[in-house]
Parts: structure tokens; C-alpha cells; sequence
């Protein structure tokens, strides 16, 4: 009998009637790869993916969402849409897990992508202006935007002033140097526990992609340092208060991620228009990734806070039955799907 079902299964398997997850192993298990890492065909791929993203029709209605215009604009509206559901609070992870996967997906399903999403190395990246990734170079995701010498310092109350970055202006170099952004921008202090999206939020407001690199905020709050203390988090209280503090009390590498790389980034409800945005999160996924599997036991299905911004007292706590939202993304997720990424539907993982 169990010689029976192992063959059956592996005729299933073969059959391609078993998904993914289902036999995940470490023989087939995907590992999402350091932008340094990958070779120049390699980044190549992936830069013609994101573009043929770019080529491919909306599935959101124009009539509704005007300022969507191509499949990555789906993404991106769909980060709109759940914005203050999924930031400063217990979703953060679990949300642009499965949002990071999905993107990989259409990658791979809908452009022919090989490959796997990179990740960008925070503290591996001592020198935006020369890194792989940010060089500007043809095999990089594009470099600084033009120096605006009338940026102002960045004030975000109640973190203080940040000093302006080395940019400000339209990247200028690169693949994504005439790569066009499409929706908002909005108001990042508008975004709170009670915010209804602007009535402005899906008009078509084409422009430049703008940078402003700022090494200084990347070194003082993403370094070796802060990354020993994610993996050393007792909990996921303490795993969140490095990531992304809920009460504010200071940037988590999460936000300072969006800051060193600036303007569009910045956005938080539209930053995915930037292709840095991925990148971004594959490594925030990473460091959870490899945080739980330190003690997957006690690991595994932590979870701390609401799916409300800033996890006001009044919301409840979220569990493992909380119901993820992907809009025209993909169906429903319950948390429990995408607490494990060798579970599920996924099958990857990271060094
Ligand atoms: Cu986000």
C-alpha cells in the first residue's frame, strides 16, 4: 500500500497535479539570489522582465483606475488599495511576502522569467553610486536621480529632519532612466489608522521616476549591527521594533530602506512604482525568512499587532486566520499561507 501511494504520487507529481508546496524539499527548494550574485545575463533577465511587465495589459478596468496603465501598474494599485492595512503593524511580513511572490510569479508566468526575485543586500552596499545595483550601470536597476539642489531636508514629525539626499530629481542612467511612473504621488501624512484614499488616488499622472540616494541613513540604520539584532529578536515584537516600529519611536530598516533610495520610494502608498521597491522587500522577507528558521518552532507563526496602521488599541490582535487581500492579484490568503516558505504555495528560501 505505501509502495502504491508513493508511485501514485510521483505520477501525480509528474503530472504536475501536485502543487508546489506540497512536496517542497530541500532538492527543489528556489533560493532568491543577492543582486551582487547574480551574473550579468542574469541581471539582464530580470530588468527585461519587470519591462515586460510593463508592456502587458492591465487586468484592473481602466473606466475605474484610469492611472493604471500596464500590468505593473496592477501592483501598484493594489499597494494603494491596502496601504494602511499593511504597514506599522502585524501585516507588514505576511502581506508583502505573499505581494514579493506574486510579483516573482507574474515574472515568471507572464513574462517568461527564469529566475527567482533578488534581494538588495543593505549592508553589503557601502557605496550606493558604485553598487551593482544602484551603478546606473546597463546590467543595474538604474542609478541616482539628477541632483536638485532646491530638496528639501526631509521632515517627518515625530522622527525629526532628515538632510536632503544626493539626488532629488529623474534617474538619468541606466534601464529604468525613461522608465515612466504613472499614479500618485500622495501624501505620506495623510496615511493614518483612519485614512481614506484620496479621490485623486487612480488619476494618470505621468512623470519621471525620481531618486535621491542617501547613504548616510542606509549605514546608520541597516548595517551589520541592526542585522544581528533582527536575527538575535527574541520575538516578534522585538523582530518588528528594528523592521518597522508601530509606535513610531524611530525608522526601522524598513523605512530607512525606502529613505536611502528617496522621492518615489518614499511614497508610502505608491513606492512600488520604483523597481528598487522589490528588491527591497525580497530582503525584508529574507531576514524574517531567516529568522524563523532559526527556531521554527518558536518562529514560525509569530505574528504581533493589528491590521490597522500604527496598531491603535482598539483593533484586535491579528491571528493566523486573518484573511490577506490581493485585489485583482490573486484570491484571498489566510496569514497561516504564507507563514512558511517551504509551505503553501512557496518553495524557496534564502542564504
Ligand atoms: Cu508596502
Amino acid at each position: 500500500m505505501g509502495l502504491l501511494s508513493n508511485s501514485l504520487l510521483a505520477l501525480l507529481v509528474t503530472a504536475g497535479l501536485v502543487v508546489a508546496g506540497e512536496q517542497c524539499s530541500p532538492e527543489t527548494t528556489a533560493f532568491r539570489k543577492d543582486w551582487r550574485a547574480l551574473n550579468a545575463h542574469e541581471r539582464t533577465e530580470y530588468i527585461e522582465a519587470v519591462w515586460c511587465l510593463r508592456r502587458q495589459p492591465a487586468h484592473l478596468p481602466n473606466n475605474e483606475y484610469p492611472g493604471v496603465r500596464d500590468r505593473l501598474d496592477d501592483f501598484v494599485a493594489t499597494h494603494i488599495n491596502y496601504t494602511t492595512a499593511i504597514h506599522a503593524n502585524a501585516l507588514l511580513l505576511p502581506w508583502h511576502r505573499h505581494f514579493t511572490y506574486l510579483w516573482e510569479t507574474a515574472l515568471r508566468e507572464e513574462c517568461g522569467y527564469k529566475g527567482y526575485v533578488p534581494y538588495w543586500n543593505w549592508p553589503a552596499t557601502t557605496n550606493l553610486t558604485e553598487d551593482p545595483l544602484f551603478d546606473g550601470s546597463p546590467t543595474s536597476i538604474s542609478g541616482n536621480g539628477a541632483y536638485d539642489p532646491n530638496e528639501k531636508p526631509r521632515c517627518d514629525p515625530p522622527y525629526g529632519c532628515e538632510a536632503p539626499g544626493t539626488g532629488g530629481g529623474c534617474v538619468t542612467s541606466g534601464p529604468f532612466k525613461d522608465f515612466e511612473v504613472h499614479l500618485g504621488p500622495f501624501n505620506n501624512s495623510h496615511a493614518g489608522p483612519h485614512a481614506t484614499l484620496p479621490e485623486s488616488a487612480w488619476d494618470y499622472n505621468p512623470r519621471c521616476l525620481k531618486r535621491s540616494f542617501n547613504q548616510p541613513i542606509l549605514d546608520r540604520t541597516n548595517n551589520e549591527a541592526a542585522m544581528k539584532r533582527l536575527l538575535d529578536a527574541p520575538d516578534m515584537d522585538g523582530f518588528l521594533d528594528v523592521m518597522d516600529p508601530s509606535d513610531k519611536s524611530h525608522i526601522g530598516t524598513h523605512g530607512a530602506g525606502h529613505r536611502t533610495i528617496g522621492k518615489d520610494m518614499t511614497d508610502v502608498y505608491s513606492s512600488p512604482q520604483d523597481p528598487a521597491f522589490m528588491l527591497h522587500h525580497a530582503m525584508i522577507d529574507r531576514m524574517w525568512t531567516l529568522w524563523q528558521e532559526r527556531d521554527i518552532d518558536n518562529r514560525r507563526n509569530a505574528l504581533n499587532g493589528t491590521d490597522v496602521m500604527y496598531n491603535p488599541a482598539s483593533a484586535p490582535l491579528v491571528t493566523l486566520d486573518h484573511v490577506l487581500n490581493f485585489g485583482c492579484l490573486d484570491r484571498p490568503r489566510t496569514v497561516r499561507e504564507v507563514m512558511d516558505t517551504r509551505g503553501h504555495d512557496y518553495c524557496y528560501s534564502y542564504h
